[in-house]
């Protein structure tokens, strides 16, 4: 029987993910669909869909079994805690909140229901390259892991919409969240170094490069730049006491002809994560019909959340700013150092 889903949030990620529910992966059904622009809403419905008027409607309803949260970071909160109330498995795409009160209020009600209800849409988790980059540094045959390099590269943002904060509170997210997951360690604190801004950004704080200290003494760089023009390019390489690995070019395909040896560059995320993506809601299918969630969890989210805020300190203090953890609730697994694996 297929899942039926109410999405909530029908902008560009919200579209790519109702396209690849209806027309890519197998047992799901979107049934409902809802946004603060009803007109977008109703253009994007799957035939068959219901348009609700409010998020908790479409929550509520009976014909909805999961939901899949594709609004504005700062209206995940309480279309979250709505989820949960409701008891419904909850897709969310990052960031989970924007603030740290917001997601321990996320991390509380969770833990008060008792099993885990949501998974946050940190899809390089599911990337195939991602996955074999973190087997080879858990196999251990290439040492520990010293410092890993993270590069993040937008081609463009959209002017006025995507401000200086958010190199570090929408984009950052994503590399906070994967060396958590690749390190299987915790960030313990954050420096931000501002360089030579691009001119393509006009009043853009734009590139940054973030240090992400971990608990065990790594250090991972993180180049953001958002205004790179040639396209969306990601890369990652760790070094280890013994070797390094690094994620490959994607498409992987070579063209040589006259104008010399080349690969492609990805437009921009959907293009590059797009087998990341269907991974993700294949995962989350098969977890959300069994009333739960998989992979990035809500502490997980708040891990993210944790270092955007101190990343953000740190561009204020200039100086190193420390990020500290609750204890971490027994549902999302182990409390130890190797907590984030
Ligand atoms: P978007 O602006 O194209 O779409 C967001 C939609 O949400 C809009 O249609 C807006 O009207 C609607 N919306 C906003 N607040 C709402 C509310 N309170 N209730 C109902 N609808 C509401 O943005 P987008 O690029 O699709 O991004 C949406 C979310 O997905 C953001 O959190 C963003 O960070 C995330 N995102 C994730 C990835 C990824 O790689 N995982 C990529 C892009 C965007
Ligand atoms: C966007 O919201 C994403 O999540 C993309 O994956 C990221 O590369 C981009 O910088 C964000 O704005």
């Amino acid at each position: 029987m297929a899942l039926n889903i109410g999405v909530i949030g029908t902008g560009m990620i919200g579209q790519d993910h109702i396209r690849r529910l209806t027309r890519v992966l197998s047992g799901a059904a979107v049934v409902a669909v809802t946004d603060i622009d009803l007109d977008r809403a109703r253009q994007a419905a799957p035939e068959g869909a219901q348009v609700f008027d409010t998020p908790k409607a479409l929550i509520t309803s009976d014909q909805v079994d999961a939901v899949v949260i594709c609004s504005w970071g700062p209206a995940h909160e309480e279309q979250l805690l709505d989820c949960i109330a409701a008891g419904k498995p909850v897709f969310c795409e990052k960031p989970m909140v924007t603030s740290e009160t917001a997601a321990l209020k996320v991390i509380e009600a969770e833990v008060a229901f008792g099993r885990r209800l949501v998974q946050v849409g940190f899809m390089r988790r599911f990337d195939a390259d991602y996955r074999r980059l973190k087997a080879v540094i858990d196999g251990g045959t290439l040492g520990a892991p010293l410092m890993y390099k993270s590069v993040h590269r937008n081609a463009s943002v959209p002017e006025g919409l995507y401000t200086s904060d958010m190199p570090l509170n929408d984009t950052l997210v994503h590399d906070a969240d994967i060396s958590r997951w690749l390190l299987s360690d915790e960030v313990k604190g954050v420096e931000v170094r501002l360089p030579r801004r691009s001119t393509r950004g006009k009043d853009l704080r734009d590139p940054t490069m973030v240090l992400l200290h971990m608990e065990d003494g790594a250090i991972v760089d993180v180049e953001i730049s958002v205004n790179i023009a040639y396209g969306y390019d990601i890369r990652g390489e760790v070094s280890c006491e013994q070797g390094i690995a690094a994620l490959p070019n994607r498409p992987a395909t070579v063209i040589t002809d006259q104008h010399g040896i080349r690969q492609a560059i990805p437009e921009d995320w959907r293009e590059r994560f797009i087998e990341a993506y269907d991974q993700e809601f294949r995962e989350w299918i098969v977890a959300a019909g069994q009333g739960t969630a998989t992979g990035p969890s809500a502490w997980d989210g708040y891990a993210a959340t944790l270092v955007a805020d101190a990343a953000l300190r740190a561009v204020d203090s200039g100086g190193y700013e420390p990020v500290s953890m609750i204890e971490k609730p027994e549902l999302y697994g182990a409390a130890a150092k190797h907590a984030a694996a």
